[in-house]
């Protein structure tokens, strides 16, 4: 069994036991805490998670680093190095978890050598469970998924989320974008998970996903799972994708993400 194995194994029992936290507590009142801005939240649980998954992993492998949404809330160092560090994202959508929306998830991956090479999304509500590893697939609770495919923007479904900045000059690229391109795809849909609208694209549910805004661990799983199941993932302006950036635009195809990227109000936040 390979290091990596014994990091994959590991890892899956983890997120299954945090999916048990997630579905325990969804449907339970929440007390929710605001961080960057009124509709920026957390709660006790995404805090408990993150422990949960930190402890587990560090107890087994103690040499590896992390890079969690609520350590980095908290002002933990947010700096990608070589050692093999896991990309933590506790409870992503965490406003859907406090309103008992069951589109929320845990999202986590690992980086060796600023190389993804595994990716975990799971909504223990729904029953997903999204897999990746470097060169080895993308499956959905154990069976392989791939993208859809298409190639044209004018027949894409398109995820796009408003955000959780109030920041008059970000709502405005938001909205923006919504506004020119709604006539021109097949429609827009927002699940509230930046990990679960890429894993949309990955699944071929949906045909491309792009935020501005977004963290390191909001993406770090997805884009291996998209990457792993055919798909691409660049940079919204259509450079590469930089994990660190807080942008990101994943699509079933090359021709996709550029024909979007091409058309795209660009917005560049603060990096992580
Ligand atoms: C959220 C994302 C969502 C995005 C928000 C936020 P959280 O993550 O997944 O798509 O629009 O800005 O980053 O805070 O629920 O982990």
């Amino acid at each position: 069994m390979s290091d990596i194995d014994e990091y994959y194994m590991v890892v899956l029992r983890l997120v299954k036991e945090a999916g048990s936290v997630v579905r325990e507590k969804i449907n339970t009142p929440k007390d929710a805490m605001t961080k960057s801005c009124e509709v920026d939240l957390v709660t006790e649980w995404d805090q408990k998670v993150e422990k949960l998954l930190i402890d587990g992993i560090s107890s087994k492998f103690p040499d590896h680093k992390f890079i969690g949404e609520e350590g980095s809330s908290l002002g933990n160092t947010v700096e990608l190095t070589d050692a093999p560090t896991w990309i933590i994202d506790p409870i992503d959508g965490t406003m859907n978890f406090v309103h008992s929306l069951p589109h929320t998830c845990i999202s986590i991956a690992l980086v060796i050598n600023k190389v993804t090479e595994i990716g975990v999304v799971y909504n223990p509500i729904l029953e997903q469970f999204f897999t990746a590893r470097r060169g080895q697939g993308a499956f959905l609770n154990g069976a392989p998924i791939s993208v859809s495919g298409e190639k044209e923007l004018r027949k894409a479904l398109v995820m796009m989320e408003m955000g959780t900045s109030r920041d008059p000059e970000k709502m405005k690229v938001v909205l923006e974008n919504a506004n020119n391109l709604t006539p021109q795809v097949h429609g827009i849909r927002a699940l509230g998970s930046a990990a679960l609208n890429m894993c949309m694209v990955a699944l071929g549910g949906a045909d491309v996903s792009f935020e501005f805004g977004i963290h390191a661990w909001d993406v770090a799983a997805g884009d291996i799972i998209v990457r792993e199941a055919g798909g691409v993932c660049i940079d919204p302006a259509g450079g590469p994708f930089d994990l660190m950036s807080r942008r990101v635009l994943c699509a079933s195809t090359m021709e996709l993400a550029q024909e979007l990227a091409a058309i795209l109000i660009q917005y560049y936040p603060e990096r992580d």
